[in-house]
């Protein structure tokens, strides 16, 4: 069978342009129109990513993959899932995830058993990250079962993040939590470069154009904004453009 890789290729092929990637984050909480949307493409969004921690479901999953793909087609949607209820017949690829910092294996590798079936008939490409709660953590730490690192250990994060790596994950995700009051410290993202190689992902909090240039010149691959786009959506295009220059 040939793997379909096309996302992962994707990504690759845009990091290796030299400049970080911004992903638009799609929560099913907030209904986000088509204008939304089209103005994430019009501001250069690399790609979208579909899921959160409640309210998923595959009608809400096809109005937004729909809605994309007639403004782009080959822009990827990513299914980001919260539960085994988070993954749909109609994206590119699932980030195929493990929660390493939670106290529970549901959200380690109990979740992952229960859909694995399912994404191998479904023929999705999977994307294996890694994703890691820093401090708050919010909803997503609260659910999961999290042990939020703390802010101020920066090396804690850097522990799990290069374990991650030796276990194989392609991708690292540092999530401080959406709507979170405060995002992943640049200590944190800066000694997490240092230590591994595979592409780090930053996401939560990050509402403004300087805590998103915080994080790329610490050293994230990948930002990843949510709430931006319901909270004020012409700020979205400075925080992707001061990623990009
Ligand atoms: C959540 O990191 C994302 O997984 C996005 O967070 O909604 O705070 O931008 P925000």
């Amino acid at each position: 069978m040939v793997k379909n890789n096309r996302t992962e290729v994707y990504i690759t092929e845009k990091l290796k342009q030299g400049k970080p990637l911004h992903f638009t984050l799609l929560d099913p909480e907030t209904l986000n129109t088509k204008e939304e949307i089209k103005k994430c493409i019009d501001f250069k969004t690399d790609a979208f990513m579909l899921g959160g921690s409640l309210k998923i479901n595959e009608e809400y999953a096809k109005n937004m993959v729909k809605a994309i793909k007639s403004i782009d087609r080959n822009l990827p949607v990513i299914s980001f899932p919260g539960n085994t209820n988070g993954v749909f017949d109609c994206v590119d690829a699932v980030f195929f995830m493990s929660l390493l910092n939670s106290t529970n294996p549901y959200w380690i590798t109990g979740a992952q058993a229960i859909s694995a079936f399912d994404i191998k008939t479904k023929k999705i490409e999977t994307l294996s990250m890694a994703y890691i709660i820093i401090e708050p953590g919010e909803t997503v730490a609260f659910i999961g079962d999290a042990k939020p690192i703390p802010r101020k250990k920066p090396e804690i994060a850097c522990a799990y993040a290069l374990s991650a790596q030796y276990m194989g994950f392609s991708l690292v995700y540092f999530e401080a939590g959406s709507g979170a009051d405060e995002s992943v410290p640049p200590k944190m993202i800066a000694m997490a470069k240092k230590t591994i190689d595979v592409p780090l992902i930053v996401g939560g909090g990050i509402r403004t154009p300087e805590a998103a240039k915080e994080k790329v010149l610490a050293g994230a691959d990948i930002i990843v904004t949510g709430n931006i786009v319901e909270d004020n959506i012409n700020r979205l295009k400075d925080i992707i453009s001061v990623i990009k220059e």
